[in-house]
């Protein structure tokens, strides 16, 4: 069986997040090193906003249910994260990784619900045709708001119930998810044991914070891995790494 992986690097780990649209060179590098040393036949990517999409967003007001019509600032959103991509896709390139952008904003839309359409025939076929596909987190098309947010969480939520994942990783700047004494919770099955550790979102930016994203987690139907750079290695290996949610 050939295993297909989802992975999202967090904007943590591959932009400095208090520079405004400054590529983490180091920590960027690091992980392109482990994606091009591993073996993962069936390889999709997202990446999130960090200084680049955050900043925009943030400067236009833009949030994942507060849009806007104005052109020139979801223009300067996608734009910012464009050009994020671009880095990221150029360097995987240069490692020898057969990377290729797909771009939210032109694939995806919400209706007046926010339910969320977002076709995967781009990235399905890229991944049978052996390339690795390299979504991100962006703005996208959104009736009666003009145009939200969508972030790279809900990218990889949607790729691992429509591309049927094996295993979907998350890899930020922590090695997992923390309990209340800062330990790293090695299993979660259930968001209730976790629920009081997690005390609702940590984290100031738009798309929300752990609580959130193990909510998420544990309905995806294949098991995540919440992980921080160190332990990249060991997930493409197929190894446990950091916090494992299976609900
Ligand atoms: O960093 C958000 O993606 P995230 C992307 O995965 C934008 O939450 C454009 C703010």
């Amino acid at each position: 069986m050939t295993v297909t992986v989802v992975l999202k690097l967090g904007g943590s780990v591959v932009t400095d997040k208090e520079t405004p649209e400054t590529v983490d060179d180091d920590a960027l590098d690091a992980v392109v090193a482990d994606i091009a040393a591993a073996d993962v036949p069936r390889l999709a990517l997202v990446h999130g906003g960090g200084s680049f999409g955050h900043h925009q967003a943030e400067t236009h007001g833009v949030t994942r249910t507060e849009g806007s019509h104005d052109a020139a600032g979801v223009w300067a959103i996608h734009d910012a994260m464009r050009r994020l991509n671009d880095e990221v896709v150029r360097r995987l390139q240069a490692a020898g990784v057969p990377a290729l952008p797909v771009r939210p904003f032109s694939v995806g839309a919400r209706d007046a619900e926010a339910a969320l359409s977002f076709p995967l025939d781009s990235t399905a076929t890229m991944l049978e045709e052996g390339f690795v596909p390299v979504l991100h987190g962006d703005v996208i098309a959104h009736a009666g708001a003009g145009a939200t947010i969508i972030s790279g969480d809900e990218l990889v939520t949607r790729l691992a119930g429509g591309l049927d994942a094996d295993r979907v990783g998350l890899c930020s700047t922590v090695p997992g998810v923390y309990d209340g004494d800062g330990e790293v919770i090695p299993e979660i099955t259930a968001f209730e044991t976790v629920a009081d550790a997690l005390g609702g979102s940590e984290s100031t930016d738009v798309t929300g914070g752990m609580a959130a994203k193990v909510r998420a987690l544990l309905e995806l139907g294949a098991p995540a891995h919440v992980f921080g750079p160190d332990a990249l290695a060991a997930f493409l290996d197929g190894d446990a790494a950091g916090t494992v949610i299976s609900g």
